[in-house]
């Protein structure tokens, strides 16, 4: 049987390129050969505040950005997390069998707390049992995500296991899936953090949606080290070793094809290269992102289209999972 998997993005700000390697090139490139479930997870985003117009908005912009990344909503079921209710109440029952001292050492719990001191809410504390009900509602065998989503797939499977020697093989038990190379890009500004899509300095990422000047800016201005050798050393150096990973995904060559290629010429002939190198990359998705932005009625055909498709299995999933704990049945019909 073809393998499922399930993944989600936050519309909490426009990817970055960091979201683009980490996890949309390997969901488009995951459809010939998986049943794919991907969703724009909008209920996470509330863990932050935002205009309620700019959420909207950069919910439907997201959408169309998975699209113009290749992802095929006929192949891949592509959906809007709110649309599908079924996440919810997974998400309460699934609370019940859920430590509270197992969620307080989630380390994006403890980074965004930080980041957030005045808005420290349950939903927050409560992230990672949504993001197991969104990935074990659609019986998900793997879950592609970047390094830093590995462990709230781990608490997972730690869940499921746990609902499972209770009640018997309800859930299939997740892997996450890391890309080898790309699970991790670092900020522009400050490399020893990860490229944020919510970072409050814009010079620190590098967004999809960016014009191909601020991309060749940010580029220029990213924070390199000391001496003017490009050379991959993410402990000694690593500023330009981000920059020559970025170049790197971008032109499918090897950090040192990337070392040989700038030998004996220095930050100023590297850093523009590396910004052409994400331009070439960004270049069509940019494009495609306002040719699907443009049609907002087939946007939201495709919308309603996933959303039926992904509840038709989560409902699935939910009936076994009311039966099991033993939720009176008749509610549900
Ligand atoms: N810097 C990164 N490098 C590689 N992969 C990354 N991902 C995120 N940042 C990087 C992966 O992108 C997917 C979608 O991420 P998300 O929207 O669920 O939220 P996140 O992991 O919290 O990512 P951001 O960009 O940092 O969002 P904010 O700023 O809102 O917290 C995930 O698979 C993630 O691993």
């Amino acid at each position: 049987m073809t393998k499922r998997v399930f993944s989600g993005i936050q519309p909490s700000g426009i990817p970055t390129l960091g979201n683009y390697f980490g996890a949309l090139r390997s969901w488009k490139a995951m459809q010939d050969e998986y049943d794919c479930v991907y969703s724009v997870v909008d209920l996470h985003a509330l863990t932050q505040r935002f205009d309620p117009d700019v959420l909207r908005s950069r919910t439907r912009y997201l959408y169309a950005l998975l699209l113009a990344a290749g992802i095929d909503a006929k192949k891949s079921a592509v959906f809007v997390q709110s649309h599908v209710p079924q996440h919810c109440e997974l998400t309460w029952i699934l609370n019940c069998y859920t430590m509270f001292g197992e969620l307080s050492r989630m380390t994006q719990f403890k980074d965004k707390s930080q980041k957030q001191p005045e808005n420290i809410n349950a939903g927050l504390f409560d992230y990672p049992v949504l993001m197991a009900a969104d990935i074990l509602l659609y019986d998900s065998d793997a879950v592609p995500v970047g390094q830093d989503q590995k462990q709230h797939v781990e608490i997972a499977r730690d869940i499921a296991e746990r609902f499972n020697s209770v009640y018997g093989g309800i859930f299939i038990i997740p892997q996450p899936m890391i890309p080898k190379i790309g699970g991790k890009v670092l900020s522009l500004l400050d490399p020893s953090r990860k490229m944020d899509k919510s970072d409050p300095l814009p010079g620190a990422y590098l967004s999809l949606a960016d014009s191909p000047d601020e991309i060749m800016k940010k580029c220029k201005r990213a924070v390199t080290d000391s001496g003017a050798e490009v050379r991959f050393d993410p402990v000694g150096k690593p500023g330009v070793s981000n920059l020559i990973g970025i170049y790197a995904l971008c032109t499918g060559k090897t950090t040192q094809d990337v070392e040989k290629e700038f030998e004996g010429k220095g930050y100023g002939v590297f850093k523009p290269a590396v910004g052409e190198a994400v331009n070439a990359v960004l270049d069509p998705i940019r494009r495609d992102v306002d040719v699907y932005l443009s049609d907002g009625s087939q946007l939201d055909a495709l919308m309603r289209e996933g959303a039926l498709r992904a509840k038709a299995v989560a409902e699935k999933t939910l009936t076994r999972v009311r039966r099991a704990v033993g939720l009176a049945e008749s509610a549900h019909v």
